[in-house]
């Protein structure tokens, strides 16, 4: 029995404003979530704990980190459960980091890797309702008529500032 359809996991509370818009598009969708602080570094017994319950608990992880952004792929090795990586964007090095930290990982230890701060946690949450679609027709209704939305909200043509 899961208790949430999504676990949305944050190294830090400074990565909340971008995770949000990852849960933000899980509450349009009526998607269940929980959200945490787990940190890789600071909480590695959080982890390690979130990690080994993760598949009773929920179908899908959004995991979002910055810096030395190892949060995704070491919840990736403690799990089955699909991890989606969302790099935060860095002062530091705009986020490049957090992206080469979560893009690469080896071989048989996946991370559903998105784009760099806002554009790739909203598409986190997408990804995650694409994958809980598979198996709820109800769900992949309210997903086709979002996406559809969004193309219908798109102009032909280009106006002056
Ligand atoms: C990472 O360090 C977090 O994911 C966050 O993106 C970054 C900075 O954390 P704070 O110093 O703002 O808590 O672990």
């Amino acid at each position: 029995m899961t208790m949430a359809d999504v676990g949305i996991i944050m190294g830090s509370q400074s990565d909340w404003p971008t995770m949000k818009l990852a849960a933000d598009i899980l509450d349009e969708l009526g998607i269940s979530y929980e959200a945490k602080i787990v940190s890789a570094h600071r909480t590695p017994d959080r982890l390690w704990d979130y990690g080994k319950k993760a598949a009773g608990r929920v179908k899908v992880i959004i995991a979002g980190a910055g810096g030395a952004a190892h949060l995704p792929g070491m919840m990736a090795s403690k799990t089955r459960v699909p991890v989606i990586g969302v790099p935060v964007q860095t002062k530091a090095l705009s986020g490049v980091d957090s992206l080469y930290s979560i893009v690469q990982m080896p071989k048989g230890f996946p991370v559903a890797t998105m784009a760099i701060g806002a554009a790739g946690a909203a598409n986190a949450g997408l990804m995650a309702a694409g994958i809980l679609a598979v198996s709820d027709g109800a769900l992949a209704e309210k997903l086709d008529a979002w996406r559809d939305a969004l193309s219908a909200s798109i102009p032909d043509e280009p106006v002056d500032d």
